[in-house]
Order: C-alpha cells, then sequence, then structure tokens
C-alpha cells in the first residue's frame, strides 16, 4: 500500500471497498500539481486545463473536452447541452443519472426522463425504439438517449463496441442524440482488451471520471464535437462551474490519463479473485457481471442478515462494503486494495457468515 495518507501521515489503517473515488492522488500528482503552471480558466489561461482537455479530447477520440468538477456536473452539462427544457430523455431505470444524480435532469434542466429497463446493464436498439413515441400534439419532443459504460448499478457491466455502434445507429437515425456516462469507461476498454476511441467514437458525447480508479483527486471529462463542447462550456459557467487556477487539479488528471489507465486491469484481476474467494462461502452470493471490472455486487441475504447489519459486522473486522439494497453489498476494487486486502475481505466475509447462523 502506497501513497494513502491521513492528516499527511501514510497509513492503512482500513480495506476501504466501498468506492473507487477513495483513492489518493498518488505521490507524482501531488508533485504535478504544486508545481502546475497555472492562469484564470474563466479566461481560457490556464495552460494545465487545457493540456488536459486536449489531452482528453485526443485519448476518446473527440474533437474538444471540458473539464468539470464532477462526473454529476459532466452529466447534467451534457443532458442542458443537448436539449431543450420540456424535452424527453430516454435511459435507463437503473442509470446512475437517473437514480443518483439528485433529479437534476428534472429539476435544472427541465427534462421529461422516459425510462427503459437497464437491468441487465445496457439498452438494445428495440427498446430505444419502443420507447420513442414519435410526433403526436400530446407528446414532448424525445431528443437525447443515455447509456452507462460500465453500469454502476448492475456491479460494473461492460456495453461492448458493437452495441453502441447498434445502438448509435438506430438513435442518429431518428435524428436524436446519444450520451454516454462513461465514468468508468477505461474499466469497460481494459476490461475488453481495446482501444476506448472504440466505445467513444459511437456516441456524441462521452463524459469519464479522472476522479475514480484512475486516482486523481477532482474531476471529470465532458468530451464531444468542437461545437457542442462551445456550448456546454457556457453551460458549465451557469453551474457555477467556471473555475479559475484549476490547473492545480488537472495537473493530477494528466497523469491520471497518462499513467494510470493500464494498471486498472490489475483492479480488474483483484476483483474476479475476491468474487472467486466469496463464492465459496455458503450464503454469500456474487451476482454475475458480463465481464469483470472493479465493482463486485455480493448477495449476502442467504447468511439471515441485512446488508447494513452484515457492513457494521465486516465495519468491526476493518473491512468497508457499502450496502447497495436490502441484501446486497457493493464491494469496488482500487489501487489501495492489495492481494492482502483480498485475502482479509473474503477471510472477514467468512468469519460474519459463520457468527451469523
Ligand atoms: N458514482 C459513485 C456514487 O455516486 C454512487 C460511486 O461511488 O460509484 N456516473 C456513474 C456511473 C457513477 O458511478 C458516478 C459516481 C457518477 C456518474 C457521478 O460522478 P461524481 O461522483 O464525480 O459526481
Amino acid at each position: 500500500m502506497q501513497d494513502y495518507f491521513i492528516n499527511g501521515q501514510p497509513v492503512k489503517t482500513i480495506v476501504d471497498l466501498r468506492s473507487d473515488t477513495f483513492t489518493q492522488p498518488t505521490n507524482k500528482m501531488r508533485e504535478a500539481m504544486a508545481n502546475a503552471p497555472v492562469g484564470d480558466d474563466v479566461f481560457g489561461e490556464d495552460p494545465t486545463v487545457k493540456r488536459l482537455e486536449k489531452l482528453a479530447a485526443e485519448r476518446v477520440g473527440k474533437e474538444a473536452a471540458l473539464f468539470v468538477v464532477s462526473g454529476t456536473m459532466g452529466n447534467l452539462v451534457a443532458t442542458l447541452t443537448h436539449t431543450r427544457p420540456g424535452d424527453e430523455v430516454i435511459l435507463g431505470a437503473n442509470s446512475h443519472i437517473y437514480g443518483h444524480e439528485v433529479g437534476g435532469l428534472a429539476r435544472i434542466g427541465g427534462l421529461m426522463p422516459r425510462l427503459v429497463d437497464d437491468g441487465e446493464g445496457n439498452i438494445q436498439p428495440a427498446q430505444v425504439l419502443t420507447a420513442l413515441r414519435g410526433e403526436d400534439i400530446h407528446y414532448p419532443p424525445t431528443r437525447l438517449v443515455c447509456i452507462e459504460n460500465t453500469h454502476n448499478m448492475s456491479g460494473g457491466r461492460v456495453t461492448e463496441a458493437a452495441q453502441i455502434r447498434a445502438l448509435a445507429a438506430a438513435v442518429h437515425e431518428r435524428g436524436l442524440k446519444l450520451h454516454m456516462d462513461g465514468a468508468r469507461i477505461f474499466n469497460a476498454a481494459v476490461a475488453l482488451g481495446i482501444p476506448v476511441t472504440e466505445l467513444t467514437e459511437p456516441v456524441d458525447s462521452v463524459m469519464f471520471c479522472l476522479s475514480k480508479g484512475l486516482s486523481a483527486p477532482v474531476g471529470s471529462i465532458l468530451a464531444g464535437d468542437a461545437e457542442f463542447i462551445a456550448r456546454a462550456r457556457k453551460f458549465r459557467k451557469i453551474l457555477g462551474g467556471g473555475m479559475r487556477q484549476a490547473g492545480v487539479i488537472a495537473a493530477a488528471g494528466i497523469i491520471a490519463l497518462e499513467e494510470m489507465i493500464d494498471r486498472l486491469s490489475e483492479d480488474h484481476a483483484r476483483a474476479e479473485r475476491l468474487a472467486a474467494g466469496l463464492a465459496l462461502i455458503p450464503g454469500v452470493e456474487v451476482i454475475a457481471s458480463n465481464y469483470q471490472t472493479n465493482i463486485l455486487l455480493i448477495d449476502i441475504g442467504g447468511t439471515g442478515l441485512t446488508a447494513s447489519q452484515f457492513a457494521g459486522k465486516l465495519d468491526q473486522a476493518g473491512i468497508r462494503a457499502l450496502p447497495r439494497s436490502k441484501t446486497t453489498l457493493r464491494a469496488v476494487v482500487h489501487r489501495h486494495i492489495d492481494d492482502e486486502d483480498i485475502q482479509k475481505t473474503i477471510a472477514a466475509f467468512g468469519h460474519v457468515r459463520g457468527k451469523a447462523r
């Protein structure tokens, strides 16, 4: 375990599997942050932000990119930019945008969500075609479809490039736009073993997070064509997201993109080992994903404990996992989780389960 600090001291007290958002900046990121050349980014004068935006756009094969505070802001800016108030947006009932972004779509965008079933982690073209209502005086105009890759609530499921291309073709044929919440898009690309551009090329806009498995302390990217990003920049400003010497945080984002992507495969391998170990514990069931990424959903219903009771007992053993439903826990593997932590976690699950009988 390295680079993990509390009050400036390197420590390792707990195995924190609640989220990859708990990753701390690497030493190299901290150095880059301290030394970053900066300027006023609202005036377009921060060289480090400009460098990050250029690099980010190149990485996902888009013309331009915008550095935003968070994934939530990136998704909201994208939906605002693609739509007008009163429009309808087709998205998954289990999507992060619908369920975990405080309803910004409705509250701030004045948008009407039309939900489709994404319980398996993706949306098929036929579902969009069924959800599309066509022209009628009673209906709001449908403007946008949103997908999520990897899909958080289904346990880090991956949507493959061919599926995205098919969906994009159906969406574009009907004059709609396609936005991808790619908070963990590099996890998807690494799991599939393909360039990320194969996943991002078909969509009109993509948001991805620097602050999750890639370990930057703050920030996400919204990427798309130059005209879209120019308009998105104004929406970011409306939301209060125009930052000044943001190069200080953008510097960490540059290192996230240059150095932290390939290592995601280590998280995936450890998640697979964790899943294999947990699967041997009676009453504990790992909900299978289509490709192994870094998120595990673990059904502990068979132990007779609720997820929050189970999480409470794990916590006493120094393991933190997040209750996701009454009987499901989520564990997310990231840079601060090593092989020993995986063994400790499997042992703790076995111990808690043993006590529950
Ligand atoms: N997800 C967080 C929590 O909000 C649940 C997590 O710990 O997984 N899209 C997806 C798919 C996400 O998982 C998240 C964050 C976001 C968007 C929002 O990103 P932030 O937290 O930067 O606003």
